[in-house]
């Protein structure tokens, strides 16, 4: 099924120089596309309503810093099963848990810096695309 997701590489993916390498596994999937590309530093209010769901959890406010502490590389790719595809390509939230193989498996060690993010269904990508491209239809 053809859907989108919205993507984030996040602050440590940039300082790390991983941007290209992340982007290259995504763009190399086929029947995938990548339909909006920007590099911007996310303020306080944007992240609030990206991560919501959290508010009030223990990680959040680490959480808040470490994705002001730099910019974010912020996507929209489209395709074949592209929701549950890009969550597959990062793999689980925890980098130690995650396969080598996976973005998160062979670059990351800490849950917070853990390189990117993807939608977690095709109602989360809808309200995420528009908050970060709130031009697109
Ligand atoms: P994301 O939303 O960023 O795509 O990641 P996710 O679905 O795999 O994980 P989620 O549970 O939504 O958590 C959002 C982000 O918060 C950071 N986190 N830190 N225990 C911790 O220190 C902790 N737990 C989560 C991670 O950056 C995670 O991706
Ligand atoms: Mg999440």
């Amino acid at each position: 099924m053809t859907e989108r997701t919205l993507v984030l590489l996040k602050p440590d993916a940039h300082r790390r120089g991983l941007i290209g390498e992340i982007i290259g596994r995504i763009e190399r999937k086929a029947n995938w596309e990548i339909t909006a590309l920007e590099l911007r530093t996310l303020d306080a209010g944007t992240l609030e309503q990206h991560y919501g769901e959290h508010q009030g959890k223990p990680f959040y406010e680490p959480l808040m810093g470490f994705m002001q502490s730099g910019p974010v590389v912020a996507l929209i790719v489209e395709g074949e099963r592209v929701v549950e595809g890009v969550r597959q390509l990062a793999g689980p939230t925890d980098p130690i848990a995650a396969a080598p193989g996976s973005i998160r498996g062979d670059f990351g060690t800490i849950v917070r810096e853990n390189l990117i993010h993807a939608s977690d269904s095709p109602e989360s990508a809808e309200r995420e695309v528009k908050l970060f491209f709130p031009g697109r239809v």
